[in-house]
């Protein structure tokens, strides 16, 4: 796949440049409408790997960030369609073939059909995200991904009134990826769903790439969904469809161990999982000596999102 731009950088974007690297290192969080113009563009368009350059414009929001290093991000993966092992998957996933791509948009829209990955990546101005990221098993780590807020793909494909959920799936390709051989513990392909206005709300990313470069395969290229407010198993890797749905869609986690994970899914600290607390996390990246970080609700968002839960039980509900 070739993934081209017609953005042109301007001087004050190569100006700007610097304060990416810088930005690397020691990053502030997070409100998405803070981060302002990012400007992102492949180095060489000829290129049919695209790399981007970053140009960071960022008004920073509260609390220090520090990114997890790439190479843990990359390599310690959970990607159960290719194994239930971490470096494993990683492994394994690089058998995916991610081009051509497209995805099908269906149910209650008004424009339903096909979309193909290159026009998705031209259509929808690309940035860089950072985001904290917890996984229900307790971890969390820092990623820089590329992409665009999931609400501009859905306003222009607009949703009917009767669209209230937002249902999306997985490739199903179990001659490459081996587990989807194996019903006993998952059902396949994998499917996520998020409530119509969780799926608008500019936190939530479709990233089509981490660390300056184009997503690689393990971590859900080429295109996987990113809610950072929620537990990690609802950021769906390597999406091919997405489906707008008058009612809740039964999810894959959901669906297996409906005790164990609802369909909310949000990080809460105070709801343990039924065989371990959730009320602090391992940092990946940080040394053995390090003390464990306290979890926050929401994963620290609940400023920008718990408005969207105001009336309901949490405990309930999650
Ligand atoms: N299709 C698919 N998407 C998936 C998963 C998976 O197994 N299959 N694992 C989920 C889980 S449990 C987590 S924690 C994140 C992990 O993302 P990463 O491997 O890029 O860190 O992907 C989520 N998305
Ligand atoms: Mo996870």
């Amino acid at each position: 796949m070739i993934i081209k731009t017609k953005k042109q950088i301007s001087e004050n974007d190569i100006t700007d440049s610097a304060i990416f690297h810088k930005r690397r290192q020691l990053i502030k969080s997070s409100l998405v409408g803070s981060i302002a113009a990012l400007g992102l563009f492949p180095a060489t368009s000829s290129q049919a790997i695209t790399r981007w350059s970053n140009v960071a414009k960022a008004k920073v929001g509260s609390s220090a960030l520090t990114v997890t290093e790439e190479k843990i991000v990359k390599n310690y993966t959970n990607y159960y369609e290719f194994s239930y092992e971490k470096t494993q998957s990683t492994d394994l996933a690089q058998a995916l073939t991610i081009d051509p791509w497209s995805i099908s948009i269906k149910g209650e829209v008004e424009k339903p059909g096909q979309l193909h990955l290159e026009d998705i990546i031209k259509q929808f101005p690309m940035q860089e995200y950072i985001y904290r990221f917890r996984c229900v098993e307790a971890w969390s780590m820092v990623v820089p991904w590329i992409g665009f807020p999931l609400a501009e793909l859905v306003k222009s494909i607009k949703p009917l009134s009767s669209a209230k959920f937002v249902k999306f799936t997985t490739a199903y390709l179990p001659e490459v990826m081996p587990n989807q051989k194996d019903t006993s513990m998952l059902e396949w392909p994998y499917v996520e769903g998020l409530r119509l206005d969780e799926a608008m709300h500019p936190l939530t990313l479709l990233a089509v790439g981490c660390y300056g470069d184009t997503l690689p395969k393990q971590n859900g290229a080429p295109l996987r969904l990113v809610v950072p407010w929620k537990y990690g198993f609802k950021s769906i890797k390597a999406i091919v469809e997405i489906e707008f749905l008058s009612r809740a869609p039964l999810t894959t986690w959901n669906k297996a161990a409906p005790h164990d994970y609802g369909f909310y899914a949000n990080v809460n600290p105070s709801v343990p999982h039924p065989r371990w607390s959730q009320s602090s996390e391992r940092v990946l990246g940080s040394s053995f000596f390090s003390p464990r970080r306290e979890t926050e609700l929401f994963n620290g968002y609940g400023d920008d999102v718990a408005s969207l839960y105001q009336d309901m039980d949490l405990r309930h509900f999650f």
